[in-house]
């Protein structure tokens, strides 16, 4: 019979099978003869679950016993993907869980695809996030991860004729089986009403803030396994509630809709991600979300601090805040609120106690991006926070007066922003109310201390620091490549799976050729797999041999997208003019979303989606080039693209990129980098060594000069015909010949200003193109190069950066594992 067919499980594998089938039954309530493929995942998350629960309530015993500093990750963020896969991974479980779902005939890698992603972020910042998480419970790091359970997260992107169309993404649809709503924590969070200003029994000022409206802010849990499942961390997401979710007076007078109105409105506050990644929306609702989920989170771990410590003014010994960007920059002044309103502070114990409790991290300096909130506004809904940032800004002003700051600099410390109808500067607002600020790469940190914090910087010096972004190496080689991963552990041994800074004892294996052969076959196969991806998803044929040269992240002018497609149209050109060549064939791979509102971004991928089209199919190309532009980009889809690149395009224009981080996990994964002297390209430069990264184009500074004397993106153009030809080509309607003028604004724009400097890294980018090609002919230099990347990448592990931020801001110990 079928069943007599199937492999038999043996030793820890039957005993997971047991408890899997022990779900199935008894929590999915299913027969496994009638178990359908969800059923089944259902059942192994909730398996696997109750492995990781068992080591969660040890960590939080534990850090509860040693009485010791916790630290809070504030984010109105978190990018975490699937997290069955990763879980299995850290706890052990891997082969396991596979051997005891094959004993009952399902498979593993079919299931796990079925987990949705949970996209509760845009990008960079939110996936750092993520990241974080998992390198805290890894390097023991006792942490909370603070945020919002949107019921929906980042929109789901369509390609329709190539334009991007944006429609909602339910990722709880099928229900969440790593969560624990928490009923009983739930907090009071206030909005508008006004502040009752009455004398204390010293005659000193008490202030009551007394709220006109009020919603709740109901925790929901997740458990963060770190590797080896040695420790687990809670990452609690608070979702909003009405506390009269029905209107009894209005229910009763008959208006059965309008006593649903309030509820509504409460939770709408948790209801969906912001999807812009950089210029913020300024609406009422994401100034609510943010205080929601900061008023929110402080109330909680001021409970937790008073219950374990009793004492208030120990509360920076034992509570490290970190904020992430200035979303929760309200941060400063709620806790103000609390200690001085509510546990009766001083004033000048309460600030030092902020201050000393708080640090905040920013991830941009471009101006737009820098989030601001009008007074009236403010004033209108945070009313007492509003008294608190005016109080706090007198004392740093008068603090910088005294320091000798000019009028000038007066202006630019202030939290106010006097210029464009008086606005809350929120990045002033975190740095001032900060023993710590940090920038993201050692570029960006320096570049924050001459722009957008110069004049914070003299006042207050010492107070900025670099911090510079790492990746996950369990989610991003160990779970997304297993191929390199187990390449890695037969030639090296086990060492870098516990530190990723261990991968330096491949570089002997660099020129070995079996070695090479071995590691080409795993990146084959990579490549095989998104290529079938790739026809699954267009109906598109690509080659695994062809060059696989990638640009996946956010689309936005910065990052220079517009260059790359460019590139690809020049080199098409090219092609057809001299088919004798031998030319490299190449697959460009591209995938982002654009801010539903960003119009140029969307025309970027509209341009690449009418490349593709013409390219694809053009016989005069014989193959030598594809265009693919994969939809709706997200943690999962980066999973298989990243493992399968030859090639990474981290390309912005220098100075704006903060850090980036999927340069760091193409590296890891044996991609050599086409890329600017920008963001953290510059400290893997430095790590891989400047002949195994491919650097071209404008520095940060030159970029500056050339901004300051004035762009001249026609000269750009003239000096280089090639370019020319591009321009015209886009311009006048070779690409979309049904609508000939449309991609007219495009090139009007790079002809007239090229703000991002596109028409001046061109020429640069082009030839390094052609370098690239003919290393490409040489495959045991090609691959040397590919190896010592993974070997020197190791301290871009978050691992190394959560180390880094544990005794530099925190103040923590942290161990070693393994
Ligand atoms: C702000 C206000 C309203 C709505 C949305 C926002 C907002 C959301 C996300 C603004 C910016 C957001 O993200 C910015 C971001 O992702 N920055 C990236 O951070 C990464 C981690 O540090 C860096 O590696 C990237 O270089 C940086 O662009």
């Amino acid at each position: 019979d079928e069943a007599s067919a199937l492999p038999e499980a043996t030793g820890d594998a039957r005993s997971f099978r047991d408890l899997i089938l022990a779900k199935l039954t008894y929590a999915v309530g299913k027969d496994p003869i009638v178990a359908r493929d969800h059923d089944w995942l259902r059942a192994l998350s909730l398996a696997l679950r109750d492995r990781i629960v068992d080591r969660w309530m040890a960590t939080t015993r534990g850090v509860y016993r040693m009485g010791g500093k916790r630290v809070y990750y504030f984010s109105l963020e978190f990018l975490i993907g699937r997290l069955l896969k990763d879980g299995l991974n850290n706890m052990g479980l891997l082969g396991t869980a596979r051997e005891a779902l094959a004993s009952v005939g399902v498979d593993l890698d079919v299931i796990a695809e079925l987990e949705a992603d949970a996209a509760l972020g845009n990008g960079g910042l939110g996936r750092l996030a993520a990241c974080f998480m998992e390198s805290m419970a890894t390097v023991g790091v006792p942490a909370y991860g603070y945020g919002i359970r949107y019921e929906n997260g980042l929109f789901r992107q369509n390609i329709i004729d190539g334009w991007q169309t944006e429609s909602p993404e339910n990722w709880l649809a099928y229900g969440n089986p790593w969560e624990f709503p928490r009923r009983e924590v739930a907090y009071e969070i206030g909005f508008g009403g006004a502040v009752e200003a009455s004398e204390g029994w010293d005659g000193s000022a008490v202030h009551a803030w007394k709220p006109a409206e009020t919603v709740l802010a109901v925790a929901h849990d997740t458990p963060v396994v770190g590797w080896r499942g040695l420790r687990v961390n809670t990452l609690r997401l608070w979702s909003a509630r009405s506390p009269d979710p029905i209107s009894l007076d209005a229910f009763n007078a008959g208006d059965h809709i309008g006593a649903l109105t309030a509820r509504t409105k409460a939770e709408s506050i948790s209801r969906v991600l912001y999807p812009a990644d950089s210029t913020p929306a300024g609406q009422e609702l994401r100034l609510r979300q943010e205080y929601f989920f900061t008023s929110a989170s402080l109330q909680d771990l001021v409970r937790r601090h008073l219950k374990q410590h009793r004492e208030i003014r120990t509360l920076a010994q034992k509570a490290a805040v970190q904020l992430n960007d200035t979303h929760p920059a309200i941060a400063v002044a709620e806790l103000m609120r609390i200690l001085i309103d509510i546990h009766a502070m001083s004033w000048a114990d309460a600030f030092a106690l902020t201050r000393d409790t708080i640090s905040y991290t920013n991830h941009t300096l471009l101006p737009e991006a820098l989030e601001s909130w009008p007074v009236p506004l403010l004033e209108r809904l945070l009313p007492r926070h509003m008294q608190i940032i005016y109080a706090i800004n007198a004392r740093v002003l008068t603090e910088a007066r005294a320091a000798g700051a000019t009028d000038a600099m007066i202006a630019a410390v202030s939290i106010i922003d006097e210029g464009h109808g008086r606005r809350v500067r929120m990045g002033n607002l975190a740095f001032v109310g900060s023993h710590k600020v940090n920038g993201v790469s050692a570029l960006h940190s320096e570049l924050m201390k001459e722009t957008v914090f110069r004049d914070l910087n003299t006042v207050f010096p010492g107070r900025i620091t670099n911090k510079t972004n790492g990746i996950t190496p369990r989610r991003w080689l160990m779970t997304a490549n297993p191929g390199l991963a187990g390449l890695l552990r037969e030639t090296i041994g086990e060492g870098f799976l516990d530190d990723a800074e261990k991968l330096v004892a491949l570089e002997p294996f660099a020129r070995d050729p079996g070695f090479q052969e071995r590691f080409a076959a795993v990146k084959h196969a990579n490549k095989a797999r998104l290529a079938k991806t790739i026809q699954q998803t267009l109906g598109l044929r690509v080659d695994p041999a062809a060059l696989f040269d990638v640009q996946v992240k956010r689309m936005h002018e910065y990052k220079r997208q517009l260059l790359n497609i460019l590139e690809t149209i020049a080199l098409y050109n090219a092609i057809r003019t001299h088919p004798e060549k031998d030319w490299v064939p190449r697959v460009k791979v591209f995938a982002g979303k654009a801010a539903a509102s960003y119009t140029s971004a969307k025309y970027i991928i509209k341009l690449i989606n009418d490349v593709a089209k013409m390219v694809n199919t053009d016989p005069a190309v014989r193959n030598l080039l594809k265009v693919a532009f994969l939809p709706n980009y997200n943690v999962s889809l980066a999973e298989v693209i990243i493992p399968a690149a030859d090639l990474s395009e981290q390309i912005s224009t220098a100075g704006m990129e903060a850090s980036g981080t999927g340069n760091m996990k193409f590296a890891l994964n044996g991609a050599l980098t086409i890329g600017t002297l920008d963001g953290a390209n510059v400290e893997m430069r430095d790590h891989v060594g400047a002949d195994n990264i491919f650097i071209f184009g404008l520095t940060a500074a030159e970029v500056e000069a050339r901004r300051a004397k004035g762009l001249n993106p026609r000269a750009n153009i003239e000096a280089d015909p090639a370019l020319a030809e591009v321009l015209d080509a886009v311009g006048s309607g070779v690409f979309s010949p049904a609508d000939p003028q449309r991609h007219r604004g495009t090139v009007d724009n790079l002809t007239n200003s090229d703000w991002f400097l596109v028409t001046d890294d061109f020429t640069s980018y082009s030839a390094m193109q052609r370098r690239i090609d003919a290393l490409w002919g040489t495959p045991a230099a090609w691959r040397e190069k590919a190896i010592l990347n993974v070997a020197r990448m190791g301290w871009f592990s978050s691992d190394r950066t959560i180390r880094d931020y544990s005794d530099e801001i925190w103040g923590l110990p942290t161990v070693k594992v393994g």
